[in-house]
């Protein structure tokens, strides 16, 4: 029996962050949340790009150019979906999660959603730093175990 299992060392990798500006009072929460788990794990500061995109649902564009780039060990995606009176909101959250999961099918770097879908905004700060946790940092954590599953599934 052969077991494959990522270690959670961030050390000499290089991780790109794809962030919305929408919602920011609790996107810069989950930022903050990723730098601080990266950074707690042996990532370098100058080994971590952050790419600013207008709203959750232009983040599949930043990570599949960040992905093309061939230079990042794994991608995090951070945003924050808030249900509205309008059906938008599930064509935005149906939308990133198809494209997010699109670039992980074709299986070069690995990417990872810190992307937070709630219906109202007292879900969503739970998540962001409160008493849920935040998904920044976990969304961080899974990166870094994928961008090391990814080296031992070469
Ligand atoms: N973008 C978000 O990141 N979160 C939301 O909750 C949201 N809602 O509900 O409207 C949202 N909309 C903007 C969208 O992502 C695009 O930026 C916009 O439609 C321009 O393409």
């Amino acid at each position: 029996m052969k077991i494959f299992e990522g270690n959670l060392s961030a050390a000499d990798k290089r991780f790109g962050i794809v962030i919305s500006r929408f919602n920011e009072f609790l996107t810069k929460n989950l930022l903050e949340g990723a730098i601080d788990c990266l950074r707690r794990h042996g990532a370098k500061e100058e080994d971590i790009d952050i790419a600013w995109v207008p709203g959750a649902f232009e983040i599949g564009f930043a990570a599949r150019k960040m992905a093309a780039m061939k230079k990042y060990s794994a991608i995090i995606c951070l945003g924050v979906i808030l249900r509205g009176a309008t059906p938008h909101f599930e064509y935005v959250a149906g939308q990133v999660t198809r494209i997010l999961g699109q670039i992980n099918s074709e299986g070069l770097v690995p990417v990872v959603s810190g992307i937070i879908i709630a219906d109202n905004i007292e879900q969503a700060t739970e998540r962001a730093g409160t008493k849920m946790g935040n998904k920044g940092w976990s969304a961080a954590l899974s990166a870094i175990e994928m961008a090391n599953i990814n080296q031992i599934l070469k």
